[in-house]
């Protein structure tokens, strides 16, 4: 009966391994046509595959170059407005420089300026206005710088002036007056020309010959005297104007008759 069993179990898996291990004709072209059904898919599949790699790295392509171009106009546009505000500092800059180096020479002139005002000092009197220069100069040089400055070589019209002259005058020097005698013995005030009567010369002076035809003021007594000279000779000067008004624009004016010195 086992073996009877045994034998049966054989033949059924004997059977079984027959017919596993070998295919019929039919299935092996069905079998065929699926493998080429499947290498066809495969194949599409592989296509498909590399049309959207190659589609994807064109699209990344053309991503990065639009955004290299974009990025590219960027840097162009910061560098031409940095170009542009490089300029605009630039030129600030240079008008900054301009105008200090303006102020500085302004600062300068009215320096220059303050001290020429300064030193051209108006005393007032009796509604004129003297001048009494330091500089040394010839007769004819302290004239024409008189009149630079708007006024005249002084005219001593009164006794009065001539005191007024005396108090203010730096009595260790010598001063040019408007007074000549150009024409031997007639002496004229420059100013207006008029004829001069001179009663206060220097002892031992007054009409003295050719050479001696311009007039100085000497103060070393106690009292203004006059005596002519050699034109060319050189010393400071008196100078006197008739309109104070402009001195105040220009220059500072101590005026003595009211005490009040204006600066
Ligand atoms: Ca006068």
């Amino acid at each position: 009966m086992v073996l009877t069993l045994l034998f049966v179990l054989l033949l059924l898996i004997t059977e079984d391994v027959h017919g596993r291990s070998c295919l019929t004709n039919e299935s092996k072209e069905d079998f065929d046509k699926s493998r080429k059904a499947l290498t066809v898919v495969q194949s599409s599949i592989g296509k498909v595959v590399n049309t959207l790699e190659s589609n994807h790295q064109q699209n990344i392509k053309t991503l990065e170059s639009a955004l290299k171009q974009t990025i590219s106009i960027m840097e162009n546009n910061v560098k031409k407005k940095t170009g542009v505000l490089k300029n605009n500092l630039g030129t600030f800059k240079t008008t900054l420089n301009s105008m200090g180096q303006k102020m500085k020479k302004l600062d300068t002139d009215f320096k220059v300026l303050e001290k020429v005002f300064r030193k051209t000092k108006w005393i007032k009197y009796d509604g004129h206005c003297y001048y009494y220069s330091t500089e040394i100069e010839d007769w004819f040089t302290a004239e024409r710088k008189c009149r630079e400055i708007k006024g005249y070589l002084a005219k001593l019209d009164k006794d009065e002036e001539k005191n007024n002259i005396y108090s203010n005058v730096n009595k260790s020097y010598d001063n040019w007056i408007g007074l000549t005698d150009l024409k031997e013995g007639e002496f004229r005030w420059t100013y207006d020309q008029s004829k001069a009567t001179v009663t206060d010369w220097y002892p031992g002076f007054g009409s003295k010959g050719t050479g001696l035809n311009c007039v100085a003021a000497n103060c070393k007594t106690n009292k203004l005297k006059l005596f002519g000279y050699y034109c060319s000779s050189k010393m400071q000067c008196i100078c006197e104007s008739n309109f104070c008004a402009l001195h105040y624009l220009e220059c500072y004016i101590i005026d003595k008759e009211n005490y009040n010195e204006s600066e």
